[in-house]
């Protein structure tokens, strides 16, 4: 009994000193992987009955789907399937843009279900080829005209984040066109043979804790039949890059089946629930999409849960973030939403200078989900320690973190590029 009484005053003790430090580390970015608690990862090859999972067909049909719904149920929230009226407008085309090397479409995207509501794409497709090309394609930060610096590019009118260059009161100005060259790299993936289909996120939904309310996840409920809450803003993101595909399949100029879609940071967890929802992107890149992307959420390290909840609420569903200072019991973590992609060719990426992603916690998650591609007979990154900067490594999982802050450069696009056209060239 009294000892009984000593074990029970111990544990609520010990509860006592564990609760402040939970919280601090639920707040806290820490950067010492020798504070870092020890975190138990659930295998994405065990049922919860234990059994494990030894054939792709056994994935695909039983643990694939309830992990998916993990995902739909405690991250991102349900994806809508309905399909619904769209109306689409080539708005403009330019067969010799960027002084001849390019074709330049600009395509509108509208929902009747909700008047005033637009996604604009702007692609370019290499001039020379007579043959469907296979495209990258992803979102922009800051309006399809920061892409490049071609007057032709209509700028954008939605809501801007008050951070990008040239943005005066939310909205984008003539100084902001061509202000992310370097992150696009449009010559680059021209010379290679493919194109680039892009848009911006916030045409969707602006970026911010009220932007579902003038967002689609707004006008669109009906349409859809999905209340704003059942979802997020990753997710209702998510919903566009699949519309985009929709078009891309329309699209004769393009190999639909040959879609790479790229993301990065917030658009890097974007891209990975799109592909994890939509099979028909067939290679996929996530660079430096950190926490709720790539990286492990369990890893008390850079940017947390509780962080990443607190200060972007709209971004996941509100059961997210509760496991804010109890990671431990959440019944998945971020390898599991690689695994989500399998077979398909799947690229993680990190920057040594970004520190706040965990490039190591992408790294494990890459490898973690190696498992699931056996299944196929396809390689990830392999058992190795994580490669030093610019020592890309794997196969069908790839990883490489490179030197420099968080940010997308040329250095990333030739292994994207690279990856790319080896997968392509083996179908
Ligand atoms: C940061 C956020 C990261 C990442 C980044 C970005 O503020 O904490 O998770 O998404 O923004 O999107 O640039």
């Amino acid at each position: 009994m009294h000892i009984r009484y000593r074990q029970t005053g111990m544990v609520i003790l010990s509860l006592l000193l564990a609760a402040p430090m939970l919280h601090a580390q639920n707040m806290t970015a820490n950067y010492d992987e020798s504070k870092m608690p020890a975190y138990t990862l659930p295998d994405p090859l065990v049922t919860t009955e234990g059994i494990k999972i030894v054939t792709s067909k056994a994935w695909e049909t039983v643990q694939r789907p309830r992990i998916y719904k993990l995902f739909e149920e405690n991250v991102y929230g349900r994806f809508p399937l309905k399909k619904i009226p769209v109306k689409t407008s080539v708005v403009e085309t330019d067969p010799a843009a960027l002084g001849g090397i390019a074709v330049r479409k600009q395509v509108r995207l509208e929902w009747p279900d909700a008047p005033g509501s637009y996604l604009d794409l702007l692609i370019y497709l290499p001039a020379a080829t007579k043959k469907p090309v296979p495209v990258f394609m992803g979102y922009n930060f800051y309006g399809n005209h920061t892409v490049m610096p071609d007057p032709g590019i209509a700028l954008s009118r939605s809501w801007v984040q008050s951070n990008g260059k040239g943005v005066l009161n939310n909205a984008a100005t003539e100084a902001s066109r061509g202000t992310d060259t370097s992150q696009w790299q449009v010559r680059q993936i021209l010379a290679a043979g493919y194109g680039l289909v892009t848009a911006y996120y916030s045409d969707i939904e602006a970026d911010r804790a009220d932007g579902w309310k003038t967002g689609i996840r707004t006008t669109l409920k009906d349409a859809l039949q999905i209340q704003p809450e059942e979802w997020c803003a990753i997710g209702a993101w998510a919903w566009g890059l699949s519309r985009m595909m929709d078009y891309v399949q329309t699209d004769k100029a393009i190999d639909a089946k040959k879609v790479a879609l790229i993301g990065h940071s917030r658009l890097g967890k974007t891209a990975l629930w799109a592909a994890a929802s939509d099979p028909r992107f067939s290679i996929v890149v996530s660079n430096e999409s950190g926490e709720g992307g790539a990286a492990l959420s369990k890893r008390w390290y850079g940017e947390t849960l509780g962080i990443i909840t607190t200060k972007f609420p709209h971004w996941f569903v509100a059961k997210y973030k509760t496991y804010s200072d109890k990671t431990e019991l959440l019944p998945l973590d971020q390898h599991m939403l690689l695994s989500l992609i399998a077979p398909r060719p799947l690229y993680v990426a990190s920057a040594e200078g970004d520190q706040w992603s965990d490039p190591h916690g992408e790294f494990l998650s890459a490898q973690q989900a190696g498992s699931v591609y056996a299944l196929y007979g396809k390689k990830g990154v392999g058992e190795g320690q994580m490669p030093g900067v610019h020592q890309p490594v794997g196969s069908t999982i790839r990883y490489h973190i490179r030197a420099g802050r968080h940010d997308v450069t040329l250095y990333d696009w030739q292994q994207y590029l690279a990856f790319a056209a080896s997968n392509w060239q083996k179908r």
